[in-house]
C-alpha cells in the first residue's frame, strides 16, 4: 500500500534518502530536513494514509503507536525533561505539504505559542 509519486512513500521503500533513527512494521522515524527547531522529528506510517482525514477508525491503534514512539524519541534525545510539541498538520490551512501522515516531534528550544 505505497504510492509511486509520495516522497515518504518513495523513502520508506528506501528509493530516496532519509537519516532513520527508527523502524519497525508499523512505523519509522527520520530527521526533517527544513527543520522548524533544533530538533524535529518526523513519525510516519509505513502504510500510506494521506491525512489524519483519511484515517480510518481502525487506524486507531496504529496513530496512537506513533504517539507513543514520539514519545520514546524525545526520551531517547533528551528532551523529554524541558518539553517538546507534537503536531499533525491537516490540510491546507493546517500548513500540510506531505500528504502521507506524519507526526512532527519538534524541541530544543522554547517554542512560540500560537495565538489569533
Ligand atoms: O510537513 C512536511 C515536512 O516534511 C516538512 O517539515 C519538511 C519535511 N520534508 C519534506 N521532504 C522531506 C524529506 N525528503 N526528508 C525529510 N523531511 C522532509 P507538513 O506537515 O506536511 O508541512
Amino acid at each position: 500500500m505505497t504510492h509511486d509519486d509520495c516522497i515518504f512513500c518513495r523513502i520508506l521503500k528506501g528509493e530516496a534518502q532519509a537519516d532513520f533513527l527508527y523502524r519497525d512494521d508499523d512505523l519509522a522515524a527520520f530527521w526533517d530536513t527544513r527543520p522548524a527547531a533544533p530538533v524535529h522529528i518526523l513519525i510516519v506510517p509505513n502504510k500510506h494514509i494521506a491525512s489524519i482525514n483519511e484515517a480510518d477508525d481502525e487506524d486507531a491503534e496504529l496513530l496512537g503507536k506513533l504517539i507513543l514512539k514520539a514519545r520514546d524519541l524525545a526520551k531517547e534525545v533528551g528532551v523529554d525533561e524541558k518539553g517538546y510539541r507534537l503536531v499533525f498538520n491537516v490540510g491546507k490551512d493546517g500548513g500540510q505539504t506531505v500528504y502521507h501522515i506524519h507526526l512532527h516531534l519538534i524541541a530544543g528550544t522554547k517554542l512560540p505559542i500560537f495565538r489569533h
